[in-house]
C-alpha cells in the first residue's frame, strides 16, 4: 500500500539538486533542500525516540521561524498530529487548548516556559521543549544528537495530520481535525489552479499557526519544489523590498492595505510577480482596484476555512474567466458548493442563502465532539460553513455575510461570545455585546457595548485594560462604550445590527 503521508508527497517534490536554496530569510540565512531533509529527519527521530503514543498531538506555540516550519514537517514525517497555537494566546486560552487536546508534547518559547509547562504538566503532557526565534532551545539541542536519516511514518489518507482550533459557527473553540488526505488533495488542486511553475519563488509573510500561512503557502511552495523568501514578521517596507525577487505573494487584505500605504509600492516593485493571492477575510473592492492601478496586477481572491482548507478561487488563467473583485471565484475542482434557503432547498443563481460545501478537503470532524460535528453537517453530508452568499449565473461565488457571530480582524477570527463572556464576569457589569465595525487597517474590529449593574459605575477604558491581561491582543475590542441599556427586539434578543449601525463610522 502506498504511503499517503503528506510529508512523503512534499519530500518527493524536492528538486533533484538538494544543495539548491529552499528558504532564504530576511536576516541572511539560507537553508538548502538538504537542510530541510536532514533537519526534519533529526526532529522526527527525536519525536520517535520519545515513544509518543500513536496519534499523539504535538502542540506548538512559538514565534514564526524556519525551525518552527521544520518542526511542523517533522511532526508529519514522524506520523504525529500537529497543533499550532497563535503566539498571541494567553494563559486561559492555552489552558483550554492543552486541556482539550491533551498533547503528548508541547513546544513553547523559553520566555513562556514557566507558565506553559505548568499548564502542560498539569494536563498530563509528558514532554515540554523550547524553541526560540534565534534557533536556541531544548528542541534543537536534543534533535542535534539524532540521526539525519528517517523513513517517513506510513499514514493513510484518512489519518489525522493536524488539529486547528477554530470556533466553528458557535460557542467555544473546537479542534478541526484535518487528515493527510485533506491537506494533500487541496495542495495538489491549488498547484494546478494557481499555475505553480518552474522558477516560482514565494514571498512568505504570514504567520504559520493558521491555514493560510501554514498550509496554503508552505504546501504550495514545497509541492512545487519552489524557494521561499521567508519573513518572520510582516513589515510592509521589507515585503515591498523583497517583492522583485518573488513570483508569488499571499496575504490577508490587511497586508495589501498596508503595502498600498507605502509609496515604494509600484509596477517596478511588482515586476516579477506572477500572482498576488488574497484570502481569510473579505478584500474590499477599493483595495482590489487600488492594487490594480498601482501595480498593474489583478489580485486573485479565494475563500477557505480551517475546517475545509481552500474552497473557491478566482481564475488564474485568463481563458477561465476574469478575476472579479468582490467575488471569491469558482469552487475548486472536486469541491461541491451550494447555496440553500431556510428550508434547506438549493437556491437559484443570484439568490442569497447559506453556503454548504463538500469534497476531499472537508475535515474529519471536531476533536472529541461527535455531536457538534453532526450538527454542522446536513443529512446528505454537506458541511455548513456559516457563511452567507450567492453564486451568479456564471458560477462566481460571493460571500455577502455570515450567519455565525464572528468578527474577522486583520485575518484573525474573534468570537464575540468569548469576549462577552469575559466582560460579563467583571465586577459591576450587567451585560455586554461585542460587534464588528469597519476599520481601515484591519477590515473589521470589535467594539464592546456594556451595561452596569444597578448602582455600579463602569469605565470602558478600564474594561479594555482588564481584557488585555486575559486574552490574545487581536481579540481586544478597540473601544468599549458604557450605556444604560442594550437594544432588544420583541423576543428580548440583543439587536447587534443596531449597535453595528450606531458605531460603523467610529474608525472613519
Ligand atoms: C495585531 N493587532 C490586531 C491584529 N493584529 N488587532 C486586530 N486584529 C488583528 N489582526 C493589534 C495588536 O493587538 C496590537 O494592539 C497592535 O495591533 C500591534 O500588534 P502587532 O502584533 O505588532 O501587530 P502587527 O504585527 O502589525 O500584526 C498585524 C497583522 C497580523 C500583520 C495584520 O494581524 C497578521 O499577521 N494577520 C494575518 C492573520 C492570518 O494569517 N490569518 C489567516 C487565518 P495594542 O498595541 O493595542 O496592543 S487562516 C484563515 O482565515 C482561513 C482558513 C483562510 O481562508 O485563509
Ligand atoms: P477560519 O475560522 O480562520 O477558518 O476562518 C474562516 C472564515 O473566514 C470563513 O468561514 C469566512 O467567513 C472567512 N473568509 C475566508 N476567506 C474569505 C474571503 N476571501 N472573503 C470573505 N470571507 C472569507
Amino acid at each position: 500500500m502506498p504511503n499517503e503521508n503528506l510529508f512523503a508527497a512534499l519530500r518527493a517534490a524536492f528538486p533533484n539538486d538538494l544543495d539548491a536554496i529552499a528558504v532564504d530569510t530576511a536576516d541572511g540565512l539560507a537553508y538548502s533542500w538538504r537542510d530541510l531533509e536532514r533537519a526534519t529527519a533529526m526532529i522526527a527521530n527525536l519525536l520517535v525516540a520519545l515513544k509518543l503514543p500513536e496519534g499523539a498531538r504535538v502542540a506548538v506555540q512559538v514565534e514564526k521561524s524556519v525551525e518552527a516550519m521544520l518542526l511542523y514537517l517533522a511532526t508529519l514525517r514522524a506520523g504525529y498530529v500537529f497543533l499550532p497555537l497563535n503566539t498571541a494566546y494567553q494563559k486561559a486560552e492555552i489552558e483550554y487548548f492543552i486541556g482539550n487536546a491533551e498533547p503528548a508534547l508541547v513546544v513553547c518559547t523559553q520566555k513562556n516556559f514557566g507558565w506553559v509547562s505548568k499548564i502542560a504538566f498539569q494536563a498530563g503532557t509528558r514532554h515540554v521543549f523550547t524553541l526560540n526565534e534565534d534557533r536556541t532551545g531544548s528542541l534543537l539541542d536534543r534533535a542535534a544528537h539524532r540521526s539525519d536519516q528517517h523513513v517517513p511514518a506510513v499514514k493513510q489518507a484518512d489519518d489525522l495530520a493536524a488539529i486547528l482550533y477554530t470556533s466553528g459557527t458557535t460557542g467555544r473553540s473546537k479542534g478541526a481535525m484535518l487528515t493527510h488526505g485533506n491537506l494533500l488533495s487541496n495542495a495538489q488542486v491549488l498547484k494546478d489552479c494557481w499555475g505553480w511553475q518552474e522558477g516560482d519563488v514565494l514571498l512568505h509573510a504570514l504567520p504559520i499557526f493558521h491555514v493560510h500561512g501554514l498550509f496554503v503557502a508552505i504546501h504550495g511552495a514545497l509541492l512545487n519544489g519552489s524557494k521561499m523568501l521567508w519573513l518572520d514578521r510582516f513589515d510592509p517596507k521589507t515585503a515591498i523590498g523583497k517583492l522583485p525577487q518573488a513570483t508569488v505573494f499571499m496575504g490577508v487584505p490587511t497586508l495589501y492595505v498596508r503595502m498600498l500605504a507605502e509609496p515604494a509600492l509600484d509596477q517596478d516593485a511588482a515586476r516579477n510577480i506572477r500572482v498576488f493571492i488574497s484570502g481569510s477575510a473579505p478584500l474590499l473592492i477599493e483595495t482590489f482596484n487600488a492594487w490594480k492601478e498601482r501595480t498593474g496586477h489583478t489580485i486573485l481572491e479565494r475563500y477557505g476555512m480551517s475546517e475545509t482548507i481552500m474552497l473557491t478561487s478566482n481564475p488564474y488563467r485568463a481563458e477561465d474567466g476574469e478575476r472579479r473583485g468582490g467575488t471569491v471565484g469558482f469552487p475548486l475542482p472536486g469541491v461541491g458548493l451550494r447555496v440553500v434557503g431556510d428550508d434547506g432547498q438549493e437556491l437559484d443563481a443570484g439568490e442569497i442563502g447559506a453556503i454548504q460545501v463538500r469534497g476531499p478537503n472537508v475535515f474529519k470532524g471536531y476533536w472529541r465532539m461527535p455531536e457538534k460535528t453532526k450538527e454542522e453537517f446536513t443529512g446528505d453530508g454537506w458541511f455548513k460553513t456559516g457563511d452567507v452568499g450567492k453564486v451568479d449565473a456564471r458560477g462566481y461565488a460571493t460571500i455577502v455575510g455570515r450567519s455565525k457571530d464572528l468578527i474577522i480582524s486583520g485575518g484573525y477570527n474573534v468570537y464575540p461570545a468569548e469576549i462577552e463572556g469575559y466582560i460579563n464576569e467583571m465586577p459591576g457589569v450587567a451585560e455586554s455585546a461585542v460587534v464588528g465595525v469597519p476599520h481601515p487597517d484591519f477590515g473589521e474590529v470589535g467594539v464592546a457595548v456594556v451595561t452596569a449593574k444597578t448602582g455600579e459605575k463602569l469605565d470602558g477604558e478600564r474594561i479594555v485594560a482588564a481584557l488585555k491581561s486575559q486574552l490574545a491582543n487581536f481579540k481586544i475590542p478597540k473601544r468599549c462604550f458604557v450605556v444604560d441599556e442594550l437594544p432588544r427586539n420583541t423576543m428580548g434578543k440583543v439587536q447587534k445590527n443596531l449597535l453595528r449601525d450606531a458605531h460603523k463610522g467610529l474608525f472613519g
